[in-house]
Protein backbone atom coordinates (compact mmCIF):
# COMPACT_ATOMS: atom_id res chain seq x y z
CA UNK A 1 0.00 0.00 0.00
CA UNK A 2 1.06 3.25 0.27
CA UNK A 3 0.44 7.24 -1.23
CA UNK A 4 3.64 8.03 -2.62
CA UNK A 5 3.50 11.77 -3.75
CA UNK A 6 6.20 13.70 -6.92
CA UNK A 7 5.44 17.30 -5.43
CA UNK A 8 7.98 17.80 -8.39
CA UNK A 9 5.40 17.35 -10.68
CA UNK A 10 2.60 18.96 -8.97
CA UNK A 11 0.35 16.24 -8.00
CA UNK A 12 -1.39 16.83 -4.48
CA UNK A 13 -0.65 13.84 -2.10
CA UNK A 14 -3.27 11.43 -1.11
CA UNK A 15 -4.06 11.60 2.13
CA UNK A 16 -5.51 8.26 4.38
CA UNK A 17 -8.15 9.09 6.80
CA UNK A 18 -8.48 5.85 8.93
CA UNK A 19 -11.13 5.85 11.26
CA UNK A 20 -9.97 3.79 14.43
CA UNK A 21 -13.41 2.05 15.31
CA UNK A 22 -14.56 -1.87 15.18
CA UNK A 23 -17.82 -0.55 15.36
CA UNK A 24 -19.77 -1.40 11.82
CA UNK A 25 -22.91 0.87 13.20
CA UNK A 26 -20.59 3.97 13.65
CA UNK A 27 -18.39 3.45 10.62
CA UNK A 28 -22.15 3.80 8.59
CA UNK A 29 -22.33 7.37 10.48
CA UNK A 30 -19.26 8.77 10.15
CA UNK A 31 -18.77 8.20 6.00
CA UNK A 32 -21.32 10.10 4.65
CA UNK A 33 -19.76 13.18 6.60
CA UNK A 34 -16.32 12.91 5.61
CA UNK A 35 -16.53 11.49 2.38
CA UNK A 36 -16.53 15.03 0.93
CA UNK A 37 -13.85 16.34 2.14
CA UNK A 38 -11.56 16.69 -0.42
CA UNK A 39 -10.49 14.30 -4.22
CA UNK A 40 -7.30 14.05 -2.42
CA UNK A 41 -8.52 12.18 0.91
CA UNK A 42 -9.08 7.99 0.83
CA UNK A 43 -11.01 7.19 3.63
CA UNK A 44 -10.13 3.46 5.67
CA UNK A 45 -12.66 1.44 7.94
CA UNK A 46 -10.54 -1.05 10.15
CA UNK A 47 -12.14 -3.75 8.18
CA UNK A 48 -10.67 -2.16 4.34
CA UNK A 49 -7.37 -2.77 5.84
CA UNK A 50 -8.03 -5.72 7.64
CA UNK A 51 -7.16 -4.61 11.08
CA UNK A 52 -8.73 -5.59 14.12
CA UNK A 53 -6.52 -4.90 17.06
CA UNK A 54 -8.22 -5.62 20.66
CA UNK A 55 -7.32 -2.08 22.30
CA UNK A 56 -8.47 -2.08 26.40
CA UNK A 57 -9.93 1.32 26.93
CA UNK A 58 -8.45 1.54 30.09
CA UNK A 59 -8.15 5.26 30.85
CA UNK A 60 -10.75 6.99 32.99
CA UNK A 61 -12.11 9.27 30.49
CA UNK A 62 -13.33 9.55 26.91
CA UNK A 63 -10.95 12.07 25.87
CA UNK A 64 -8.08 9.28 27.78
CA UNK A 65 -9.63 6.58 25.53
CA UNK A 66 -9.74 8.46 21.88
CA UNK A 67 -6.28 8.99 22.61
CA UNK A 68 -5.21 5.66 23.46
CA UNK A 69 -7.13 3.96 20.27
CA UNK A 70 -5.50 6.84 18.02
CA UNK A 71 -2.58 6.08 19.03
CA UNK A 72 -2.25 2.36 18.97
CA UNK A 73 -4.15 2.46 15.45
CA UNK A 74 -1.49 5.23 14.15
CA UNK A 75 1.56 2.56 15.13
CA UNK A 76 -0.54 -0.18 12.85
CA UNK A 77 -1.86 2.32 9.96
CA UNK A 78 1.31 4.30 9.60
CA UNK A 79 3.84 1.90 7.76
CA UNK A 80 0.82 1.56 5.25
CA UNK A 81 0.69 5.22 4.23
CA UNK A 82 2.83 8.42 3.91
CA UNK A 83 0.39 10.67 4.76
CA UNK A 84 -2.32 10.18 7.37
CA UNK A 85 -5.22 10.67 10.03
CA UNK A 86 -6.30 8.35 12.63
CA UNK A 87 -9.79 9.64 13.99
CA UNK A 88 -10.62 7.42 17.13
CA UNK A 89 -13.80 8.58 19.09
CA UNK A 90 -14.75 7.47 22.37
CA UNK A 91 -18.48 8.04 23.22
CA UNK A 92 -20.18 7.86 26.46
CA UNK A 93 -23.39 8.33 27.56
CA UNK A 94 -23.80 10.62 31.08
CA UNK A 95 -26.95 10.26 32.84
CA UNK A 96 -26.99 12.86 35.70
CA UNK A 97 -29.23 10.82 37.89
CA UNK A 98 -26.36 8.26 38.32
CA UNK A 99 -23.68 10.65 38.52
CA UNK A 100 -22.52 10.90 34.91
CA UNK A 101 -22.54 7.20 34.68
CA UNK A 102 -22.31 4.77 32.68
CA UNK A 103 -19.83 7.49 30.59
CA UNK A 104 -16.54 5.48 29.76
CA UNK A 105 -18.20 2.59 30.84
CA UNK A 106 -20.99 2.61 28.12
CA UNK A 107 -20.19 -0.38 26.16
CA UNK A 108 -19.96 -2.53 29.31
CA UNK A 109 -22.42 -0.91 31.58
CA UNK A 110 -24.62 -4.02 32.43
CA UNK A 111 -23.33 -6.55 34.10
CA UNK A 112 -22.30 -10.18 31.98
CA UNK A 113 -20.51 -12.49 32.45
CA UNK A 114 -16.80 -12.48 32.57
CA UNK A 115 -15.37 -11.62 29.46
CA UNK A 116 -18.09 -11.12 27.63
CA UNK A 117 -19.51 -7.88 26.27
CA UNK A 118 -23.32 -7.50 26.96
CA UNK A 119 -26.04 -6.91 24.24
CA UNK A 120 -27.25 -3.24 23.64
CA UNK A 121 -30.20 -4.51 24.90
CA UNK A 122 -28.50 -5.71 28.16
CA UNK A 123 -27.54 -2.30 28.39
CA UNK A 124 -30.48 -0.25 27.70
CA UNK A 125 -32.54 -2.80 29.97
CA UNK A 126 -29.71 -2.19 32.74
CA UNK A 127 -29.58 1.47 32.34
CA UNK A 128 -34.01 1.71 32.33
CA UNK A 129 -33.61 -0.28 35.82
CA UNK A 130 -30.71 1.76 37.16
CA UNK A 131 -32.96 5.26 37.27
CA UNK A 132 -36.03 3.50 37.27
CA UNK A 133 -38.07 5.97 39.38
CA UNK A 134 -35.39 8.88 39.21
CA UNK A 135 -37.19 12.56 39.51
CA UNK A 136 -34.51 13.87 36.94
CA UNK A 137 -33.78 11.97 33.94
CA UNK A 138 -31.84 14.35 31.86
CA UNK A 139 -28.39 12.88 30.40
CA UNK A 140 -26.23 13.69 27.78
CA UNK A 141 -24.13 11.92 24.98
CA UNK A 142 -20.86 13.39 24.68
CA UNK A 143 -18.01 12.16 21.63
CA UNK A 144 -14.41 12.82 21.51
CA UNK A 145 -12.53 12.19 18.28
CA UNK A 146 -8.79 12.10 18.79
CA UNK A 147 -6.55 13.05 15.24
CA UNK A 148 -3.30 11.37 15.35
CA UNK A 149 -1.53 11.78 12.15
CA UNK A 150 1.42 12.61 9.93
CA UNK A 151 0.74 15.73 6.93
CA UNK A 152 2.94 17.07 4.64
CA UNK A 153 4.41 20.66 4.64
CA UNK A 154 4.72 22.92 1.77
CA UNK A 155 8.66 23.16 2.59
CA UNK A 156 8.68 19.01 1.79
CA UNK A 157 8.87 18.38 5.26
CA UNK A 158 6.44 16.68 7.62
CA UNK A 159 3.83 18.01 10.16
CA UNK A 160 2.47 15.96 12.95
CA UNK A 161 -1.32 15.91 14.19
CA UNK A 162 -1.96 15.31 17.77
CA UNK A 163 -5.31 16.79 19.04
CA UNK A 164 -8.77 16.06 20.40
CA UNK A 165 -12.34 18.03 19.44
CA UNK A 166 -15.76 16.79 20.80
CA UNK A 167 -19.59 17.35 20.78
CA UNK A 168 -22.22 16.87 22.61
CA UNK A 169 -25.83 16.92 22.59
CA UNK A 170 -28.06 16.85 25.87
CA UNK A 171 -31.76 15.17 26.22
CA UNK A 172 -33.25 12.67 28.26
CA UNK A 173 -33.70 8.99 28.98
CA UNK A 174 -37.46 7.48 28.51
CA UNK A 175 -39.10 5.57 30.69
CA UNK A 176 -39.32 2.85 27.44
CA UNK A 177 -37.58 2.35 24.50
CA UNK A 178 -39.24 4.09 21.48
CA UNK A 179 -38.04 3.55 17.84
CA UNK A 180 -36.23 0.58 16.10
CA UNK A 181 -33.82 2.95 13.93
CA UNK A 182 -29.87 3.74 15.33
CA UNK A 183 -27.90 1.91 18.05
CA UNK A 184 -27.13 1.07 20.95
CA UNK A 185 -28.74 3.79 23.83
CA UNK A 186 -31.27 5.75 20.80
CA UNK A 187 -34.44 3.88 21.85
CA UNK A 188 -34.35 5.79 24.87
CA UNK A 189 -32.46 8.94 24.37
CA UNK A 190 -34.92 11.85 23.51
CA UNK A 191 -32.41 14.58 22.26
CA UNK A 192 -34.01 18.25 24.40
CA UNK A 193 -35.85 19.77 21.64
CA UNK A 194 -36.74 16.80 19.27
CA UNK A 195 -39.94 15.30 20.33
CA UNK A 196 -38.80 11.50 19.31
CA UNK A 197 -35.78 9.88 20.48
CA UNK A 198 -32.83 9.28 18.40
CA UNK A 199 -34.08 5.41 17.16
CA UNK A 200 -37.05 6.86 16.22
CA UNK A 201 -35.36 9.62 13.36
CA UNK A 202 -33.49 8.32 10.43
CA UNK A 203 -29.79 8.43 9.92
CA UNK A 204 -30.12 11.70 7.93
CA UNK A 205 -31.82 13.42 11.28
CA UNK A 206 -30.01 11.92 13.55
CA UNK A 207 -26.60 12.92 11.86
CA UNK A 208 -27.80 16.54 11.49
CA UNK A 209 -27.96 16.81 15.42
CA UNK A 210 -26.18 14.43 16.78
CA UNK A 211 -23.32 14.25 19.40
CA UNK A 212 -21.07 12.45 16.97
CA UNK A 213 -22.09 14.63 13.88
CA UNK A 214 -21.13 17.58 15.93
CA UNK A 215 -17.90 16.09 16.86
CA UNK A 216 -17.16 15.11 13.35
CA UNK A 217 -18.16 18.32 12.06
CA UNK A 218 -15.31 19.64 14.10
CA UNK A 219 -13.14 17.14 13.18
CA UNK A 220 -14.01 17.61 9.44
CA UNK A 221 -13.21 21.57 9.96
CA UNK A 222 -9.76 20.40 11.61
CA UNK A 223 -9.23 18.22 8.45
CA UNK A 224 -10.30 20.76 6.36
CA UNK A 225 -7.20 23.55 8.19
CA UNK A 226 -4.62 20.55 8.37
CA UNK A 227 -5.42 20.08 4.65
CA UNK A 228 -4.91 23.67 3.42
CA UNK A 229 -1.78 23.81 6.02
CA UNK A 230 -0.23 21.54 3.64
CA UNK A 231 -1.06 22.94 0.38
CA UNK A 232 -3.78 20.12 -0.34
CA UNK A 233 -7.05 21.32 -1.97
CA UNK A 234 -10.56 20.43 -0.46
CA UNK A 235 -13.76 20.86 -1.69
CA UNK A 236 -15.81 23.83 -1.06
CA UNK A 237 -18.28 22.94 1.32
CA UNK A 238 -17.50 18.79 1.36
CA UNK A 239 -20.43 16.47 2.04
CA UNK A 240 -20.68 17.31 5.65
CA UNK A 241 -24.42 18.12 7.37
P1 LIG B 1 -15.36 1.13 19.43
O1 LIG B 1 -14.70 1.32 20.78
O2 LIG B 1 -14.93 -0.11 18.71
O3 LIG B 1 -15.27 2.33 18.57
P2 LIG B 1 -17.82 0.99 20.96
O4 LIG B 1 -19.08 0.22 20.69
O5 LIG B 1 -17.07 0.66 22.21
O6 LIG B 1 -16.94 0.89 19.66
P3 LIG B 1 -18.03 3.71 22.02
O7 LIG B 1 -17.03 3.37 23.06
O8 LIG B 1 -17.83 4.96 21.28
O9 LIG B 1 -18.21 2.52 20.95
O10 LIG B 1 -19.48 3.79 22.60
C1 LIG B 1 -19.79 3.08 23.77
C2 LIG B 1 -21.21 2.63 23.74
O11 LIG B 1 -22.05 3.79 23.81
C3 LIG B 1 -21.65 1.88 22.48
O12 LIG B 1 -21.39 0.52 22.57
C4 LIG B 1 -23.15 2.17 22.48
O13 LIG B 1 -23.81 1.32 23.37
C5 LIG B 1 -23.20 3.58 23.04
N1 LIG B 1 -23.25 4.57 21.95
C6 LIG B 1 -22.21 5.16 21.32
N2 LIG B 1 -22.66 6.00 20.38
C7 LIG B 1 -24.01 5.94 20.42
C8 LIG B 1 -25.05 6.55 19.70
O14 LIG B 1 -24.82 7.41 18.72
N3 LIG B 1 -26.31 6.25 20.02
C9 LIG B 1 -26.59 5.37 20.99
N4 LIG B 1 -25.67 4.73 21.71
C10 LIG B 1 -24.38 5.01 21.43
Amino acid sequence: MGTPIDRADGTPPLVAVVLATGNRDKVREFKPMLEGISPQLRLYSLDDLALSPEIEETEPTLEGNARLKAEALYSLAEPMFEWLIVLADDTGLEVNALGGAPGVRSARFAPAPDGSSPSYEDNVSHLLKSIDGAPVRTARFRTVIALKGRMPSRDGGCFMVDETVEGRIDGTITGERFGSGGFGYDPVFRPDGAGKTFAEMSLEEKNAISHRALAVRSATARIRDLMAHAGIPSTETGNHP
